[in-house]
This record gives C-alpha cells, structure tokens and sequence, in this order.
C-alpha cells in the first residue's frame, strides 16, 4: 500500500468561470471570458459560460458529490468580477457571501478549502484597461486578494495566487485563442511579468491576514528534444524556459531564466522594473503543480507542425507559432495513448516533472501540490464507464507515488476535474469530468472513475 505523509490532501478542482453560471446574478460584472464568448467565432459552438454547471445554485449538490466521493480537499477559484465587479473599489457584499457559505459547508462536511484567487477571469473593466498588459493591474490584484483573505482568510486551507500564467499569457495575450482574444505573439510577455508581479504583491497581503500556506499554480510539460540534434536540444531548452522557467525562476530564483533564444538581452526586459523581482520572489509555502502531458519539439523546420494527434497546448495554435519566428516548432508524441482532446498519456512525465522540478530548484523548492491532473474523454457512453479515465489516473498515482518514494515533497494531488464543464474554447465539448453533467438539465451522474476513485480513496484511510 502507497503511503502518503498525514495532512495529504486529496482532492478535486475547478474554476469559477468553468462551472458557475449565474454570470448577471447578484451584482457580478462582466469578465473578459463573457466578452470573449459572446464574439462569434471565438468558443467551439458558440458555447458561452452563462449556465455552465450552474454551480452558483447547485453548490450544496456539488459539496455533497465530494463528500461522498471522500475527498478531503477542494480546489476551486473565486470569481474576481463576482467581488470587485469593476476589478477595483469596494467589496459586492453578496459576492463575498457566495464563497463564504460555500467555504463552510466545506468545512462542515471536513473538506478543506483550496482557493484560487485568479483562474483567468478578469473583471472586463481592467481589460479596458488594457488587462495584463497594463502594470496596474498587478496592484489591482493585490488589492482584490486583501478583499477576499480579510473574509475567507480565517477558514482557507490554502492560497495559489494565480492559475497557470503560462497559458493566460500564450493563449490570451499571445495568440488569441483565450480572452481577452489579444494576438501579439513575444509582445505578450509583458502580461507574463505583470501576472508574476501580481503574484509577488499578493503574497504578503495574504500573509498578514491568513496563517494559511501560499503559493501559486503552473502548468508545466517536460519538454523533450525531437532528436539528439544540437538545434533540436536548443529548441527544447528554449521551449522550457517559456513554459517552466520563466514562470518559476523569477518566483523560486530572484531572477529570470536566460531568454536569449527569444532575442532578450543579459540585461533582461524593459518592463521589468528595480525591486520588481524580489517582490515575485517572496518565499512561497507550496507550488502549485499541474500537469498533463509532455511537449515534444524540435528547431523549426518551416513547415508548421501536425495540430492533432499528441501535441501540447500550444499545437492547436501550430501555424499562428509557425508564424512568430520562434526558436522551436512542436511535434507530436507517438506511441501513446491519445485523450479526448488529442493529449499523449503519458504517466511517467509526472515522474519527470516532478524529480526534475527538485533537480532543478533544489533548497529552493517548496513542498508540491500537484493541483490538476486529469483528461478529457468523449462523450459517447452511456453508462459513465469512463474506463480511459480511470487507466490516466491510474497511471499517474503510479507515477506520483513514485516520485514521493523519490524523495519529492508533494503535500496533495487534485484531479481535474470533479464536473465536467466549460473548457474554455473548446466550449463544452472535452469533458474532464469524474462526475457527468448534462448542460441541458444540469444533472450530475458520477461516472465510473468516481467510484473507482472512491475506492481508492478509502484505502488510505
Ligand atoms: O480546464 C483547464 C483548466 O482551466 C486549467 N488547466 C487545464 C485544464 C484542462 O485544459
């Protein structure tokens, strides 16, 4: 039997604008993923997040599927336009009472609370601002944090600052696949900075007002070289210092990664200002962990690369990178098992990931919480047997526990996702859900990979 150290969370995750619903209610303010959605041609379908799992009203139901699931942790995030709902200026008081019913029915049925303070839904307002491009809403963020820890800060098991700045950034700001729908490939990397700083700002906020541990999430992908081939190596260096290093360095480090691959100076970005690393680097408590899949790429070739069939996040958008003169172009992964969205399964990645992000960082790595974890499967049976589920996750426990035996710090592992939902502009076509729901009526069945879960969740009880 596996061990795990006591206080290990075990739990599911979601995010608010994937689930909720309820986008007018109660004084909530638009978000750049409502504007986003409502532009034609943006989200598979036309499909929106205005019902989602209509989780706004459904929650005790929801609370309820994970107590009886077992898990002892819940990862969600709060709904920043359901607070501020211009993204500044004082509190929507029926906001803040949402999350504050729902932390302690938590709490009620021993469920631990995980909060994420920011998972892409930007209040529209700070978007007409210009959004992450724009410094100040770094401040913003820092601003809403003390807004919402002076409430929930009592109760929260645990602070991640922002989900996965990585995506937000390549796919939201650098080729306009995401909200705010913004397409300026390397220019975007000020959104990246600025998230970074919103990050380091937030955590004494947090601090002072919570004993709680903080950190923040990534999703990071061991990069793997197409070849031995120097350029192929270089090109999988230089993919690794976009997607990891440059969202971790700067945090663990002090400093950013080497980006002269990307045509950046020694001497570092311009928007990078004094004391703006130290402020990224204030120590955090846990990192966040997600992780998928591997990224396999080699040096680029000029002919854009295969979009389906094992690539990474990026493939989707193969030719818009064909297209930016960066120094690597990804290739699919053969020889796996492919997921409902095209992902290689890949178990052993978790393995690599996780000893290498202890490799890497060493002293300064904090203990891990591997915050998702999961795949998207057709919709096609209905029986819920959701076996291709239950042989990912599977795996993957192999792999963490392995890890741990390897002497890696991991404090929890949350599978992504307890509902199936809204996947962003895949609409809600890739279901992640260990729970079905059927958006038309909003009932939720658990699959097979719930109970299958369950059971293994009361063998380490
Ligand atoms: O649904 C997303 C989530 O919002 C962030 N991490 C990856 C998941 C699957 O694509």
């Amino acid at each position: 039997m596996d061990e795990v150290p006591a206080g290990f969370l075990w739990g599911t995750a979601t995010a608010a604008y994937q689930i909720e619903g309820a986008v007018a209610a109660d004084g909530r303010g638009p978000s750049i993923w409502d504007a986003f959605t409502a532009e034609p041609g943006r989200v598979k379908n036309g499909d929106t997040g205005d019902v989602a799992c209509d989780h706004y009203h459904r929650w005790p139901e929801d609370v309820a599927l994970m107590a009886d699931l077992g898990v002892g942790a819940y990862r969600f995030s709060v709904a920043w336009p359901r607070i501020q709902p211009d993204g500044r200026g004082p509190a929507n008081a029926k906001g803040l009472d949402f999350y504050d019913r729902l932390v302690d029915a938590l709490a009620e049925r021993g469920i631990a609370p995980v909060v994420t303070l920011y998972h892409w839904d930007l209040p529209q307002a700070l978007q007409d601002d210009g959004g992450w491009m724009n410094r100040d809403t770094a401040h913003r963020l820092a601003e809403y944090a003390a807004i919402v820890a002076d409430r929930l800060g009592d109760r929260v098991t645990a602070w991640l600052t922002l989900n996965e700045p990585f995506v937000h950034m390549t796919e939201g700001y650098g080729i306009g696949t995401h909200a705010p729908g913004e397409a300026l490939l390397l220019d975007a990397l000020p959104a990246a900075h600025h998230m970074l700083l919103a990050h380091g700002l937030a955590v004494p906020v947090l601090r002072e007002r919570s004993a709680a541990p903080v950190g923040l999430t990534n999703n990071y992908s061991p990069v793997w070289a197409a070849s031995g081939a120097p350029e192929d190596r270089a090109a999988a260096a230089a993919f690794d210092v976009l997607q990891n290093r440059l969202f971790t360095d700067p945090v663990l480090l002090g400093r950013l990664p080497d980006m002269s691959a990307y045509g950046v100076a020694a001497d570092g970005l311009p928007f990078v200002r004094d004391g703006d690393l130290a402020a990224i680097a204030a120590p955090i408590d846990r990192l966040g962990v997600n992780y998928y899949s591997p990224t396999r790429v080699r040096a680029p070739h000029g002919t854009p690369a295969a979009p389906e069939g094992g690539g990474s996040v990026l493939s989707e958008a193969g030719a818009h990178i064909e297209g930016a003169g960066l120094p690597f172009e990804d290739v699919p992964i053969d020889g796996h098992p492919l997921t409902g969205f095209g992902w290689p399964v890949v178990p052993d990645g978790l393995h690599e990931l996780l000893t290498g992000l202890r490799d890497a960082y060493g002293d300064a790595l904090p203990p891990i919480l591997v915050t998702e974890n999961g795949c998207s499967a057709p919709d096609d049976d209905p029986g819920r047997r959701d076996q291709d589920r239950i042989d990912y996750l599977d795996g993957h426990l192999r792999a963490l526990h392995r890890a741990m035996d390897d002497g890696v710090d991991v404090r929890g592992y949350f599978v992504w996702s307890l509902l199936d939902n809204f996947e962003w502009a895949e609409g809600y076509d890739q279901r992640f859900g260990l729970v079905h729901v059927d958006f038309a009526t909003g009932t939720r069945t658990p699959k097979a990979s719930y109970h299958w879960f369950r059971e293994r969740l009361a063998r380490y009880r």
